[in-house]
């Protein structure tokens, strides 16, 4: 072949060879940083920052680089408390989180952690979520979100964790993706970014494996993009707007795996931005799942060797409580309808609260006025209260039954503490299984 010929053959060959996950990350410029400050704000200065609930406020913190040295240090510290004194409470998920959290970089000298033990507990704890699949019809104790986080923490951390069991329990047909038939983004994304470990791990040699069990995950890594594609939505977000922030993450470590035309990303994230400014991501876990994405970082980076970036306290947020402000509730009431509904039988009753409540608020108050019909108990997560039981009825993740959340006949997409009711609302809570 002639030299001038083989020109555009080279050209084409060195295009080929830039790694195109770069182009994908689009991170907010340096001058929009500024854009991110209620989330900072938000996380920094909530009660969030304290309890295992701070996990996921911690890890998206340190690798965004918004905490300055003392922060760190003094953050770090309580939480490592924290994380001692709940241990064996916690569930797979919450732990694999803190070690994500704690390992996210190296932080201050003085602090030492043993990873090795809290790794060899999640891995425990990840054991037993396997046990009770095979015990109980593939259902896990908790859920695939969390499974995708002890493999991911599993795998970053150097614990023990089967691949072919991996690539055996993560195909993307598997029911733990979905609730009630509808595929779970954020549940998605996180096993991609653990399957794209678990891969990474293989090609790099630290793991030996069947080329089987590389191709099945590469496989699967590959269904799952297509279905988070499938959930992006008209504006720009992928499934909502709290799954968008992970979804963002396993985009960006994946871009050999949609084209460019697929995914706009400067769409998502300005679409983002726009939310922010207008006060989305009020919840200190919500801001926690976004931030990450916007400064063009993954849980993939979370290294436990690599100095922490400690920013010049950027945005001047102090860690002091912050002056309690009560919400602007006017003292006006509304009325609303209240149901628990289980299998065909419905019990309703009108209530009378203050206008700006929330459902819980509605819950409560029909206990107030009829405990033997509507009584129940929540139980405090990261996103706010979950409703555990209704009329003693206890929902139960072995047989995956739940206490659904609806208003007008359609499930919400917030949790009982953060749905602002509104006047003639048909509010339902209603035994289900997902
Ligand atoms: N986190 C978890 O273990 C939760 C994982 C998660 C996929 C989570 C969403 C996503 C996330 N990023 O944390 C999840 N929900 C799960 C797994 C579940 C199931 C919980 C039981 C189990 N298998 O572990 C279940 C039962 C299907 C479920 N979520 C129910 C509900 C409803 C809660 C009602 C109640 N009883 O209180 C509700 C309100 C839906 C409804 N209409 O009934 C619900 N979830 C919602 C809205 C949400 C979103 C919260 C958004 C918000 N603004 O508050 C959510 C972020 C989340 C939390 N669920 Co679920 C999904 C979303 O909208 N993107 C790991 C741990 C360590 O932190």
């Amino acid at each position: 072949m002639r030299q001038s010929h083989q020109l555009p053959l080279v050209g084409l060959l060195l295009f080929s060879l830039i790694p195109r996950q770069q182009c994908e990350i689009c991170k907010v410029s340096k001058e929009n940083k500024t854009a991110l400050k209620p989330l900072v704000h938000t996380m920094i200065s909530s009660n969030y920052t304290k309890g295992i609930q701070a996990a996921k406020v911690l890890l998206s913190l340190r690798l965004g680089g918004f905490l300055n040295q003392n922060q760190d240090q003094h953050l770090i510290e309580q939480f490592i408390l924290t994380v001692r004194s709940t241990e064996p409470s916690l569930t797979s998920g919450q732990l694999a989180l803190a070690i994500l959290a704690l390992g996210a970089c190296k932080g201050p000298d003085g602090i030492s952690i043993n990873y090795s033990e809290l790794v060899k507990k999640l891995g425990n704890k990840y054991k037993a979520e396997i046990k009770n699949m095979e015990d109980h019809d593939g259902n896990p104790l908790t859920n695939y979100y969390q499974l995708s986080l002890d493999v991911l923490a599993l795998c970053l951390f150097s614990g023990n964790y089967s691949v072919p069991k991996v690539a055996e329990i993560f195909k993307p047909g598997n029911k733990n993706y979905y609730f009630h038939k509808q595929f779970s983004v954020d549940t998605g994304a996180t096993a991609v970014l653990a399957l794209t470990c678990v891969k990474r791990s293989i090609t790099s040699g630290q793991n030996k494996t069947d080329t089987k069990d590389l191709d099945n995950i590469d496989n699967h890594i590959k269904l799952l993009i297509r279905k988070i594609l499938s959930q992006k939505t008209e504006n720009g977000l992928l499934g909502n707007r709290e799954s968008t922030g992970e979804a963002m993450q396993a985009l960006f470590v994946s871009s050999n795996y949609y084209n460019r035309n697929q995914w706009v990303c400067q769409k998502t994230r300005n679409r983002v931005l726009k939310e922010i400014s207008q006060g989305a991501f009020r919840m200190p876990t919500a801001a926690a799942q976004i931030l990450p994405a916007l400064m063009g970082k993954t849980y993939l980076d979370v290294n436990k060797d690599f100095s922490c970036v400690y920013g010049s306290d950027i945005f001047h947020i102090s860690t002091q409580e912050p002056i309690s402000v009560t919400p602007a509730v006017s003292a006006s009431q509304i009325k609303v309808n209240y149901s628990v509904v289980i299998n065909n039988a419905k019990d309703r009753i009108v209530v009378s609260v203050a206008n700006g409540s929330v459902f819980l608020n509605v819950m409560e108050q029909a206990q107030k006025e009829n405990a033997a019909l509507f009584s129940f108990t929540a139980e405090e997560t990261s996103w706010g209260p979950y409703i555990t039981t209704v009329r003693g009825i206890k929902a139960n993740t072995t047989d995956r039954t739940y206490w659904e959340l609806l208003s007008n006949g359609e499930p919400l997409s917030k949790g009982a503490g953060s749905y602002v009711v509104h006047a003639g609302d048909d509010l339902e809570v209603r035994w289900s299984t997902y």
